[in-house]
């Protein structure tokens, strides 16, 4: 472990209860031990104890702050190195000036992520683990949290393993093959190993299958609502939210911006987009508004379109039906609780769903989030269980390896060249390799640990 030693406040800026300040590498201790007063001498401290005392300047004798200090030393540390905490008051001077008095007794400022990188280096987690840390911190739904818990606990690298040492075993033979081929040793029928490539293959296909539902859980997806002007839309988004987020009133073009919320589907972190209501108007602001309804129409996963029951019809709800054809779409027939005189529109809809509901009384809500979960997971209902790839980093690669396992298939089948199926197996275990990190190069894990915050 030829590594210098690292420092960075680890708790968000801001005034909070408590702030801390983490070190790591060789001359933690040292440097702890030279800044701090308790009443235990910390440099004979046990390890993963915590000591009372107060941070000094070592010069001027000026006391800082009055801290707890967590001992850890090498090797059973979140690093692997000798890791120091101080748990400190959360005022940004305080931190600051701990922070700075680490370095002036030798600490480097920690890049993002290089305490995590370190536990990688140092060979505690592996990479699809250490990309897992930052999908727990930034979770946005408990379901998605689950899954970034799983791959943490290694779930993932352990299916990861199984089919590379499942490839391994085929080259093996083939390998042995290509070099005992006249010592009369009982080698694998061909047949055998194009099952065993068929199965590989089907193990990789699932994953990247996962990885559709994978993403979704974890980046979330979009719905914006649509509508012409009064229909309800930002009834709708403060139903759904639970909040008075945006202004409702009885004029119609009410809304202008875009208002965009988070709420949770089914475990699905789902962006929800109110928009200005879309018709013609001479109204500049109002234009610019419904220039970016459209637009925001363009790019939403799903679109979620509002209709009055208690008018009949309008050409601009025509406009936006006729716009809906080919996207995934639920249509809400909002102000059921006032008299329907809106004309038949399931001929006009033909295959999307269709919900009654009532912003104004909350009613019909669950069903119309049931309705954008059904269209969002297409009938996949156990989202969630058992191991999920949501990394797009992941993705490439599985691809990548089950391409060279279908290479691997159709060289077999066609001209048996052992030596080129060799290739190929090789090829695929080298993409297998980058997810857990056994064959990354430098320029990737740069990528990986520079979307850490600075302190993990
Ligand atoms: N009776 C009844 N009135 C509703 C319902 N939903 C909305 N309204 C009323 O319809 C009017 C328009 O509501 P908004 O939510 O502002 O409609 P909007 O579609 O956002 O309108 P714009 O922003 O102008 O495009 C308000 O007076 C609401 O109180 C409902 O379910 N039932
Ligand atoms: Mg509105």
């Amino acid at each position: 472990m030829l590594y210098d030693t690292i420092t960075a406040i680890s708790t968000p800026m801001g005034e909070g209860g408590i702030g801390i300040i983490r070190l790591s590498g060789p001359m933690s201790m040292n440097i702890i031990s030279r800044i701090f007063r308790g009443k235990t001498d910390i440099l004979s401290a046990k390890s993963h104890t915590i000591h009372y005392g107060k941070i000094f300047h070592p010069e001027t004798l000026q006391i800082i702050d009055t801290v707890l200090v967590s001992i850890m030393r090498s090797p059973y540390t979140y690093t692997c190195e000798d890791v120091v905490e101080i748990n400190a008051h959360s005022g940004s001077i305080v931190l600051q000036e701990i922070l700075e008095l680490t370095i002036s007794m030798g600490a480097r400022l920690a890049q993002p992520g290089e305490f995590t990188k370190r536990a990688f280096l140092n060979g505690r987690i592996d990479l699809a683990q250490a990309e897992a840390v930052i999908d727990v911190i930034r979770a946005k739904t408990s379901t998605s949290l689950a899954v970034a818990l799983g791959q943490l606990e290694g779930n993932l690298s352990m299916k990861i393993r199984d089919i590379h040492a499942s490839i391994l075993s085929l080259l093996a033979h083939i390998e042995a093959s290509l070099d005992f081929s006249e010592e009369g040793i009982e080698l694998m029928e061909d047949e055998n190993i194009l099952g065993g490539l068929l199965t590989i293959e089907t193990q990789l296909s699932s994953l990247i299958e996962s990885s559709r539902y994978g993403k979704m859980l974890k980046e979330g997806a979009s719905c914006v609502i649509v509508g012409r002007p009064n229909v309800g839309k930002s009834s709708l988004l403060n139903a759904l939210l639970g909040e008075a987020r945006a202004i409702v009133t009885h004029v119609p073009g009410t809304t202008r911006d875009i208002i965009e919320e988070i709420i949770d589907i089914g475990g699905i972190p789902l962006k929800i987009v109110d928009t200005a209501g879309l018709r013609e108007t001479i109204d500049i602001v109002e234009k610019e508004g419904v220039a970016r309804a459209w637009k925001a129409m363009e790019g939403a996963d799903i679109i979620l379109l509002v209709i009055d029951v208690s008018c009949p019809l309008m050409p601009e709800d025509l406009l936006i039906i006729e716009r809906l054809r080919m996207r995934m779409c639920v249509v809400a027939m909002n102000k059921c609780d006032l008299v329907k005189v809106v004309d038949e529109i399931e001929p006009l809809l033909s295959d999307k769903p269709i919900v009654s509901i009532s912003a104004k009384l909350e009613y019909g809500l669950d069903e119309l989030k049931n309705a954008i979960k059904r269209l969002l997971l297409a009938g996949q209902v156990n989202i969630g269980e058992g191991v999920m790839v949501s990394n797009v980093r992941h993705v490439d690669a599985l691809q990548k390896s089950r391409l060279a396992i279908l290479q691997a298939q159709d060289i077999l089948k066609t001209n048996h060249s052992p030596e080129l199926v060799a290739i190929d197996l090789r090829n695929a275990l080298l993409h297998l390799g980058t997810i857990i990190g056994e064959t990354t190069t430098e320029d990737v894990l740069d990528v990986v640990f520079s979307r850490f915050c600075i302190g993990k």
